[in-house]
């Protein structure tokens, strides 16, 4: 399949997927996050793959929506397309693991976009914010809503009320990203990451993310009961009991996947 705002790549299990529009720093235009869905998809349906990575370049994972593209939409434009809907949130239906490795600007639908993913793993150099009010509109894509989960209220207002940025030791800080590292290993480290994951046994692994999503959907004692029968269902897995009798056995286990 050729794309035109993104680059794909399969290595070692793992599918990348880089946003790729350098002449408007990965501006999230229509067509990019088609394309950003059509090759999620793909690679969740890829046995061979087993952890996504959306990655930009080293000056923007991406700078936003595409300013430029809606700028002439009106009231009526946007609410009969129901601008903003399922398309862009294609990338939290991957069953597979997604993490966003951020270097640069990741700013309204950018930082959103990281949002999405499972966790982000930023370059010292990233960058995030939610500088909407600034062109005279809000965040359409979770920036009021998955942000204030990630960080709290105070933090999230100041950055939606404010359209100021935060750099990456302060998103650390705040939990909005799992981990900064040098901006030349962020590509390294991501894929550390998914190689990690990617070498696990794929249904717990699944399992695993399905559980901890719950969390953001339903009370707690609701969670608890979910997340247990779950850990009840991974010893109906082969891998349940081959990853007890590896331990056991002081060996490495060898995962079928069943
Ligand atoms: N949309 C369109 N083009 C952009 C965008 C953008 N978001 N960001 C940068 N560009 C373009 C610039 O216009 C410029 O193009 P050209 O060379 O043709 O003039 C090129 O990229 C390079 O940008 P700059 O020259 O501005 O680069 P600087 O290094 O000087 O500045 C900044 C970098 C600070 C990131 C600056 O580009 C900037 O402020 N960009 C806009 C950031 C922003 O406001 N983002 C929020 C957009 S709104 C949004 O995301 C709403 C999300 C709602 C959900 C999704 C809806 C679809």
């Amino acid at each position: 399949m050729a794309y035109e705002n993104i680059q794909v790549e399969k290595k070692d299990g793992v599918g990348i997927v880089t946003l790729h529009r350098p002449q408007a720093l990965n501006a999230l235009c229509a067509a990019l996050v088609d394309e950003v869905g059509q090759a999620m998809r793909t690679f969740d349906a890829d046995p061979e793959v087993g952890c996504i990575i959306l990655t930009g370049s080293e000056k923007a994972f991406a700078a936003g929506a595409d300013i430029k593209e809606m700028k002439d939409k009106s009231y009526q434009d946007v609410a009969d397309e129901d601008f903003i809907t399922d398309d862009w949130e294609v990338i939290t239906t991957i069953r597979k693991p997604v993490i966003a490795a951020v270097s640069g600007y990741a700013l309204g639908g950018g930082c959103e976009f990281a949002m999405m993913c499972d966790f982000i793993i930023a370059a010292d150099t990233a960058k995030f914010g939610q500088p909407e009010i600034k062109l005279g509109t809000i965040p359409g894509a979770g920036g009021t809503q998955r942000l204030t989960r990630a960080v709290g209220k105070s933090l999230a207002m100041y950055l939606c009320l404010t359209g100021d940025m935060i750099d990456a030791e302060t998103a650390l800080r705040a939990g909005l990203v799992a981990k900064v590292v040098p901006a030349d290993s962020l590509q390294e480290e991501a894929m550390k990451a998914a190689k990690t994951i990617a070498g696990l046994s794929q249904p717990v692994v699944r399992t695993c993310k399905e559980s901890v999503n719950r969390a953001f959907e339903t009370t707690l004692a609701e969670g608890m009961r979910f997340e247990r029968r779950l850990f009840h269902s991974t010893f109906a897995l082969d891998d349940r009991t081959e990853g007890m009798s590896a331990f056991a056995e002081k060996r490495k286990p060898n995962w079928k996947n069943r």
